[in-house]
Parts: C-alpha cells; sequence; structure tokens
C-alpha cells in the first residue's frame, strides 16, 4: 500500500468513530471514502441507512452490508462523510475530481455534520491548485466556457466523461479561488452550470487529517 493510501486509511478508520449508531448518515465518494466504507462494514456499526453519492460508493456499501436509503426519504442526516481534492484552513473545499461535486454537494446540504477524510497533501493555505470542476448541460458547454473565459478562467472539457445525471464536467484553470464564496456565488449565478465544485457556504465542521508520520489530527 503507497504512503498516501495509508495516510487515507487511517483517516478514514478515524471517522467511523464519529458515526452514531441508528442514525441516518451520508457517504461520498473517492478512494479516501472508499476505504471509510471497509472500514465502517468492519467495524459492525448499525448504522438505519446511508445516502451514497456514486454508483461505486452503492456497490461497495453493498458489498460490506450497509443499508442503502434515497435522499428523499431522510429528512436530515446526522454526518455526512466524504473526502476532497483540497481543503482550506477554513475547511472550504474544492472536490469534484471524481465528477460526483453535485450529489456531494446535495448530501452535504442534507447533513448537520460534515467531517472531511484526508491525507495532508489535501491540506492547503490556498484553494485553486487543483482545477475547478463544473459540471454543465451539454447545450450550454460553449456559452458557459465563453463566460469563465471572461472571469480569467482556463476550462476544459473532461473528454468523454457524462456525470450521474448525464451532463458534462468542465474543469477550469486560472480562476481567482482567494474569496471561494463570493466566487462559488458568481458561478451560481452563470445559467447552464449545474454545479460547482467550491464547497464554501457548505464548509465541512470537522477536517480528519493524516500525516505522513502517522499522526492523524483533527481540525
Ligand atoms: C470526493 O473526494 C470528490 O469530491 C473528490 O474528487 C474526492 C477525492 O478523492 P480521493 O479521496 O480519491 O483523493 O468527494
Amino acid at each position: 500500500m503507497s504512503k498516501q493510501d495509508e495516510m487515507k486509511r487511517l483517516a478514514a478508520e478515524k471517522a467511523v468513530e464519529f458515526v452514531p449508531e441508528n442514525e441516518y448518515i451520508g457517504i461520498g465518494t473517492g478512494s479516501t471514502v472508499n476505504f471509510f466504507i471497509e472500514a465502517l462494514g468492519k467495524s459492525g456499526k448499525q448504522i438505519k441507512g446511508a445516502v451514497s453519492t456514486s454508483q461505486k460508493s452503492a456497490e461497495l456499501m453493498a458489498q460490506y452490508g450497509i443499508p442503502e436509503i434515497h435522499p428523499n426519504e431522510a429528512m436530515k442526516l446526522a454526518v455526512y462523510i466524504d473526502g476532497a481534492d483540497e481543503i482550506n484552513h477554513s475547511l472550504q473545499m474544492i472536490k469534484g475530481g471524481g465528477g460526483a461535486h453535485l450529489p456531494e454537494k446535495i448530501v452535504a446540504k442534507l447533513s448537520e455534520k460534515f467531517i472531511c477524510i484526508a491525507d495532508e497533501s489535501k491540506y492547503v493555505s490556498r484553494l485553486g491548485k487543483f482545477p475547478l470542476p463544473l459540471e454543465v448541460v451539454g447545450m450550454a458547454r460553449s456559452m458557459v466556457s465563453r463566460q469563465i473565459v471572461k472571469m480569467g478562467g482556463q476550462p476544459e472539457l473532461r473528454i468523454g466523461f457524462k456525470s450521474l445525471h448525464g451532463n458534462e464536467i468542465v474543469d477550469v484553470r486560472g480562476l481567482d479561488l482567494s474569496q471561494p464564496l463570493t466566487m462559488e456565488r458568481q458561478l451560481n449565478e452563470i445559467t447552464g452550470i449545474v454545479e460547482n465544485g467550491l464547497f464554501a457556504e457548505r464548509p465541512a465542521d470537522l477536517l480528519i487529517l493524516a500525516r505522513e508520520n502517522g499522526v492523524v489530527e483533527l481540525i
């Protein structure tokens, strides 16, 4: 197992301690979350049900006997466990590297507590080294791209990728993300963008960060 995978596993295993018994929870997407699903399944903890955010997570949950529920069945989720592509010191994130940031943002907003699990490579002082994913309706891709260029961004279509909801993903470099909340709200105004990968309005409430030296920090 690589050093980075070992750190992801450490953070994921720590997160199981924060899962309350007999509650509805949300489960994100990505390789760090895959370690969490395995650890939760092996822990024997009984949860009422979990909302998944991708087919991959749903399949892994089924493999470990974690009961799945549809998000419309739950008024609120006690906790949401998910990874991130980048997370800053205010626990604002860039997510969507896996193309699942729309369901992830929906489930995050449905959850009382968002716990982000990550290895230390994701922890940054300023967001933006990772290209910002935008889920875009196909018919509006060019119109959206022109507006992104006017904002200083360099949009790149994720070739051959369709989201869970059949939309396209455009990855954007070069936007000024020094004020993540302002940028998230600006992007929300652009017709044709279904969802952007900035999690500033809904940041994480807790970061479980695994360091290279094996220490797991709670931030
Ligand atoms: C997911 O976590 C995505 O938003 C993000 O792309 C991913 C990070 O992936 P990994 O855990 O594999 O680094 O929620």
